[in-house]
C-alpha cells in the first residue's frame, strides 16, 4: 500500500543536479551541501523503506564529519545503532543516481519487492513506534537538507522524530535506545540516558580514586563542531568526578578549520586557538561530528621550541587493550578462561603499535580494510573486539555471552564489574569522541599514569602520508586489506624494488581515497627522513 505517485510528485521537488554523480562512500554520502537536496530526499525515501521492511526505526543523521563547513552528508543507521549493511549500499547508490522521478520510484519499488522477499512490509500505522529518527551537526546546510530528507520520509507515509543537533555516536546510541525493549519516552530522555550510562559508569570507575597530580585538567579541542554544544552540558558533573575538561573551539571559529582530530593527526600541530601548552598537560581534539579522538600534548622545550607528541588511535587502541587484558587475567577460570580477545587495526596502524599488541600484550591483530564499517564488522567476531584506526576512530565490542558471564560473576569479582562499567563509558554502538575520552581518562586514573607513561608504551615509527591527485582514482585496485596494488599492472613490483632499499622494516603502500578524489600514499622506515622519501618516491611510481 505504498503510494507511488506521491513517492513521484514528492520526487519533483528534488531534482538531482544533472553534473552530480553520488555514491555511497566509505561512510555514506558525502559533497558539496549545495549539491545534496536530491541525494538527502532520497536518503530518507531509503530509510523509511528499510524501517518498513526491518518493523523498526532506522536513523539518519547529517554531517560530513571532519570536511569543511561547506560540505555535507549522510550517514544511514540501522535499528541496533550500527552501520547500514553494505549489501544495502549499491541499492543506496543506485536510488542516488537516478535521472528522473520515474526511475526513483522504479528504483525504490525494486528495493520494497526485493527486500519483501526476506521480510514483510510493516505498515506506517504502527503509531510512534515505527519511524525514521533524524540528527544532524552545526553546520548551516543542515536545516535545509533536514527538509529534503523529511519530504523522502513522508512520502512513504512513516513518521519521523528530530533528535536535534548531536554528535554521530549520541545519534547511534538513541536509535539503539529507540528500538530497545525498555523505550524511552522521548528522543530527549534517550539522550539523556546516553549520558548517565557514560558518565555513571566512569564515575564508579574512578570512585575513591586520587585526583591526578595536575588537578585533572583535559584541553578539549571541539573542531567549532557539535561536540562542545553537549559538552558544556556535562562539564560541571565532570568536575565533580575529578575530570576538569576545558573547552576550546566551541563555535566562534569555523567548523573543522585548523582545528579538529583529522587536522591534528594528519598536521601534526596543536589545533588554532590553542594556549601556550606546558609540557605534558593532556589535550585532546574532537572532530566536527565528535566520532573521532586524538590526544597530544608538548615534550620538555628545546631550544628550536616544543615537539608536538601525538597520541593517536592506535595508542588509544594499545592503553585500551593492555588495561582490558590486565583485568581479564584477574577473572576466576570458570569466568574468562577461553576469552577471544582481538585487536583490529589498518594498513594504516603504526608498525609499532601492531609489534606492541602482537609481542608485549600477547594478542592477536587483524588488519582490515580502511573504514569504521569493516573495522566494526571484525570486531564482532571476538569476545572482546577492540578496533581503532589511526585516525581516531574506534571502540571496543563486547559479545552478549561474555556480558552475561560477567554480570554473573560481578558481585563476587572485581575484575567483572571493572569489565562491565567499561563496557557501558565505552559506546557499544560505533567510535565516539566523547567516550573515548572518558575511557583514556578513566584507565590513566586507574594505572595512575601521566601521559608521558602512557606514550611510552611504544615508541611511533616515523611515518609519512602524502595524498596524489590523479585522473582516475579507479586505475588503482588493491588487496590484502589494501597493502597490495593489484592494478595497474607492475606498480606494486615497483614499490617492493623501492621498500627493499630501505632498513628491515620499511614498508609503504598506495589506496585509492574511499572519500575524496586522491590517492593516498602512506610509509614507514626507521628515521623519518627515510619515511619521507620513500612516500616521495612511492608516489612518484604511481604517476
Ligand atoms: C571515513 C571513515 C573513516 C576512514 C576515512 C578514510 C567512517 C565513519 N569514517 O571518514 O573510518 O578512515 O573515511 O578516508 O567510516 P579515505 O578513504 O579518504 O582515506
Ligand atoms: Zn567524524
Amino acid at each position: 500500500n505504498i503510494d507511488y505517485v506521491k513517492v513521484f510528485e514528492s520526487s519533483s521537488a528534488f531534482p538531482r543536479p544533472s553534473s552530480f554523480c553520488p555514491s555511497y562512500g566509505t561512510a555514506g554520502f558525502r559533497a558539496d551541501a549545495s549539491l545534496l537536496l536530491s541525494t538527502l530526499f532520497r536518503c530518507g525515501l531509503l530509510v523509511a523503506a528499510r524501517s518498513l521492511l526491518l518493523g523498526k526505526s532506522c536513523g539518519l543523521m547529517i554531517t560530513a564529519s571532519h570536511n569543511q563547513v561547506s560540505d555535507n552528508g549522510v550517514k544511514l543507521i540501522e535499528p541496533d545503532g550500527s552501520m547500514l549493511p553494505q549489501d544495502w549500499e549499491p541499492a543506496a547508490t543506485a536510488l542516488a543516481q537516478c535521472s528522473t522521478d520515474q526511475e526513483v520510484v522504479d528504483s525504490l519499488r525494486s528495493i520494497l519487492t526485493t527486500g519483501v522477499s526476506a521480510s514483510t512490509l510493516n505498515t506506517p500505522s504502527c503509531e510512534g513506534i515505527l519511524s525514521v529518527l533524524f540528527g544532524y551537526d552545526n553546520r548551516p546546510s543542515a536545516p535545509d537538507l533536514l527538509k529534503a530528507a523529511v519530504a523522502g520520509v513522508a512520502a512513504l507515509g512513516v513518521q519521523h522524530q528530530d533528535v536535534g543537533f548531536v554528535t554521530t555516536p549520541m545519534m547511534h546510541f538513541v536509535v539503539h535506545q529507540w528500538n530497545s525493549p525498555c523505550r524511552p519516552a522521548s528522543t530527549h530522555e534517550a539522550q539523556e540516558t546516553y549520558f548517565e550510562t557514560l558518565i555513571g559508569a566512569f564515575e564508579q570507575l574512578v570512585e575513591g580514586l586520587p585526583r591526578p597530580p595536575d588537578g585533572g585538567q583535559l584541553l578539549i579541542d571541539c573542531a567549532n563542531g557539535v561536540g562542545a554544544h553537549h559538552l558544556v552540558k556535562v562539564q560541571q558533573r565532570l568536575w565533580s568526578a575529578g575530570l576538569q575538561m576545558v573547552l576550546f573551539n566551541t563555535g566562534d571559529g569555523q567548523l573543522n578549520m585548523e582545528c579538529g582530530a583529522d587536522h591534528v593527526q594528519k598536521e601534526r600541530v596543536a589545533p588554532t586557538g590553542f594556549p601556550e601548552l606546558k609540557p605534558y598537560s593532556r589535550c585532546c581534539s574532537v572532530d566536527g561530528d565528535a566520532d573521532r579522538l586524538v590526544y597530544f600534548t608538548v615534550a620538555g622545550s628545546t631550544s628550536e621550541g616544543t615537539t608536538m607528541l601525538l597520541l593517536d588511535g592506535d595508542k588509544i587502541a594499545s592503553l585500551t587493550a593492555a588495561f582490558i587484558k590486565d583485568l581479564l587475567k584477574q577473572l576466576p577460570d570458570s569466568v574468562g578462561s577461553d576469552i577471544k580477545v582481538g585487536v583490529i587495526q589498518t594498513a594504516y596502524a603504526n608498525g609499532a603499535s601492531t609489534s606492541y599488541v602482537k609481542e608485549q600484550l600477547l594478542l592477536s591483530v587483524e588488519c582490515t580494510p580502511t573504514g569504521v564499517k569493516y573495522l566494526h564488522q571484525a570486531a564482532h567476531s571476538y569476545d572482546v573486539g577492540v578496533y581503532w584506526e589511526a585516525n581516531g576512530h574506534g571502540t571496543v565490542l563486547f559479545s552478549a555471552e561474555l556480558l552475561r558471564r560477567l554480570e554473573k560473576a560481578e558481585r563476587v569479582c572485581s575484575a567483572a564489574k571493572d569489565l562491565l562499567l567499561l563496557s557501558k563509558v565505552i559506546n557499544q554502538t560505533v567510535g565516539d569522541a566523547f567516550s573515548g575520552i572518558l575511557l583514556v581518562e578513566a584507565v590513566l586514573r586507574r594505572k595512575a599514569w601521566s601521559l608521558s607513561q602512557w606514550d611510552g608504551l611504544y615508541q611511533d615509527m616515523p611515518s609519512r602520508q602524502i595524498k596524489l591527485k590523479v585522473a582516475d582514482r579507479a586505475l588503482i585496485t588493491v588487496e590484502d586489506a589494501e597493502r597490495k596494488c593489484v592494478t595497474p599492472a607492475g606498480l606494486q613490483k615497483d614499490i617492493d624494488a623501492l621498500i627493499s632499499e630501505y632498513p628491515a622494516g620499511s614498508r609503504a603502500f598506495v589506496r585509492p581515497s574511499g572519500t575524496e578524489d586522491a590517492v593516498r600514499v602512506y610509509s614507514e622506515a626507521p628515521t623519518q627522513e627515510q619515511a619521507n622519501d620513500l612516500a616521495c618516491r612511492v608516489g612518484k611510481a604511481v604517476y
